[in-house]
């Protein structure tokens, strides 16, 4: 039934479509065994992606094989109810969870959970609750002895709702790390997104998240970055893509950055004369610019290192935050309107 609260408005979530030139530095991965058997191979090319468009990846279920870095997991043994928040699940990912359906075309009535590959559109890797996969998550291993006390690791990925059934899930992902091939992790706070679905039967909320580890990550040869999904309260989960994976190892020595981006309709429209509030919380001081006609806008000027907490307000949506800490411009920030139907239970509240 209906929620208690407008979904989206409490996520953190940190976006960035970033563009680098990584010159003079690099990152090293060797192809050492560990634990989860795929170190992420970052090499002198520079940062890691995986957008999963090869679906030649992984043809056969549970054989992560050849992905390089990454494998995926049910989580058995984990959590044992539902409802529990993803963040506060730290211990070590059971090994022999490890999981894939591979060559999956229709998350909307692919019934089972855990891990899955969709070969849809764009494809991706999709992650779903349920008491079988208690928490379904990636595992990805890198090596950042190459990214020096200068620069940080950042990750960033896509969470999408793929999922157009009836099912109406609160889906929360979290933002593990860990120095190490084993142990417990700790959790990412700026990383973390309270619902990366929306519905029911709507399968168009994209959620940019783009963390900065800490400084304790950079320089190690053997660092786990996990992401999990909790099996919800719902009696029907939704499948949730974690698509167009990067890991990079940003610079941080400019002193002032741009915050660019564009504001849509939860089609993709563009949404012309909403008003983007950047708030810099160390300076405690708020920026603004409006949007054009097809919904873009850039916010110049803001001092790099700082917490940002964006907000938009326009006469007939609403919109979740956004937070992100600035390292370098900012230029493919897309904000999304939270979806009128949820609206329209509490009043447009802008
Ligand atoms: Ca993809
Ligand atoms: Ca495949
Ligand atoms: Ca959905």
């Amino acid at each position: 039934m209906f929620r208690t609260t407008i979904r989206g408005n409490a996520a953190i979530v940190f976006v960035c479509s970033l563009v680098i030139v990584m010159t003079g530095f690099a990152l090293v991965v060797s192809q050492s065994s560990r634990a989860n058997a795929y170190p992420i191979e970052i090499t002198d090319g520079g940062p890691y992606n995986q957008n999963w468009s090869n679906t030649g990846l992984i043809t056969t279920d549970n054989d992560w094989a050849s992905v390089v870095a990454i494998e995926g997991f049910t989580g058995v043994g984990l959590v044992s109810t539902t409802g529990v928040d993803p963040r506060t699940v730290t211990a070590d990912t059971p090994l022999a969870t490890k999981q894939v359906f591979a060559n999956q075309t229709n998350p909307s009535t692919f019934s089972s959970s855990g891990v899955a590959e969709f070969q849809i559109t764009d494809p991706t890797v999709a992650l779903k609750g349920s008491s079988t996969a208690p928490a379904p998550h990636l595992i990805l291993h890198f090596d950042s002895t190459r990214c020096t006390a200068t620069k940080a690791m950042v990750v960033s990925y896509r969470l999408r709702d793929i999922d157009g059934s009836t099912a109406d899930a609160i889906s929360p992902v979290a933002l593990h790390y860990r120095i190490g091939a084993t142990g417990v992790f700790t959790n990412v706070a700026s990383g973390y997104v309270a619902d990366a679905t929306s519905g029911p039967s709507i399968a168009t909320r994209v959620t940019n998240v783009s963390a900065t580890l800490p400084v304790a990550a950079v320089g190690k040869p053997d660092v786990t970055v996990r992401i999990m999904l909790t099996d919800a309260t719902a009696a029907a989960d939704e499948w949730v893509g974690v698509d167009d994976i990067n890991i990079k190892c940003a610079l941080t020595t400019a002193s002032s950055a741009n915050i660019a981006g564009r504001v849509v309709d939860e089609y993709g429209t563009g949404v012309s004369r909403a008003r983007v509030a950047v708030f810099d919380t160390v300076a405690g001081t708020n920026s603004y610019a409006y949007t054009n006609a097809f919904g873009y806008f850039t916010v110049t000027n803001q001092p790099v290192g700082h917490f940002y907490i964006i907000s938009v307000r326009h006469k007939y949506y609403s919109f979740p935050t956004n937070t992100l800490q600035l390292f370098e411009d900012v230029g493919g920030l897309v904000i999304g309107a939270t979806p009128q139907s949820e609206v329209e239970l509490y009043g447009r509240g802008y």
